[in-house]
């Protein structure tokens, strides 16, 4: 089952787990409430892998690619690393399914805390538009990972501040919804 826990307030090195002390773990049901959806899979079977299918059936998850984020691998790493964890939005579900290593994805809570979300192989996450998340690797510095989209992918990112932009205006409404 995926872990997900508040933070600690430590501008250390972002690729630890940063967990608060006394810890305060997150459960999938405070996670929904947040517009974020989780399943677990099998990741050695995912070329082949009916419940993937159906997922993306059910929810028109249409496009996808893989990525792999690793110093060797990834063109132009230590920009896009760094872009990934500005905090920010999108106009659209970000859906990421981890394939192999990992990382955190770290989202506000309703009080703009921020809660971490460990991402292991197995893992499919959907964060919804407008939420303001970030993304690190953790300490092992690899993940490879499906990137799901709704029709064509849209990958730009508004930092914050982009409290003004249509999808958060909704996404802060849906928030009254799910309480
Ligand atoms: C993103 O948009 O933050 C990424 O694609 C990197 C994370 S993929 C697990
Ligand atoms: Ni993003």
């Amino acid at each position: 089952m995926v872990e997900a826990w508040y933070m600690d307030e430590s501008a250390d090195d972002p690729r630890r787990p940063h967990r608060a002390e006394p810890s305060r773990p997150v459960g999938l049901e405070q996670l929904r409430q947040l517009g974020v959806l989780y399943w677990k899979l099998d990741a050695d079977k995912y070329e082949n892998d009916p419940e993937l299918e159906k997922i993306r059936k059910e929810r028109n998850y249409s496009w996808m690619d893989i990525i792999t984020i690793c110093k060797d691998k990834l063109p132009n790493y230590e920009e896009k690393t760094k872009m990934f964890y500005e905090e920010h939005l999108h106009l659209d579900d970000e859906i990421r399914y981890v394939l192999d290593g990992g990382g955190y994805f770290d989202v506000r809570d309703k009080d703009d805390k921020w809660i971490r979300i460990s991402m292991q192989k197995g893992d499919l996450i959907t964060l919804p538009a407008g939420i303001y998340h970030r993304f690190t690797l953790d300490e092992r510095d690899y993940v490879k990972a499906m990137r799901l989209f709704v029709g064509d992918p849209v990958w730009t990112a508004y930092n914050r501040p982009a409290d003004h932009v249509e999808a958060r205006g909704r996404y802060v409404a849906s928030l009254a919804q799910t309480a």
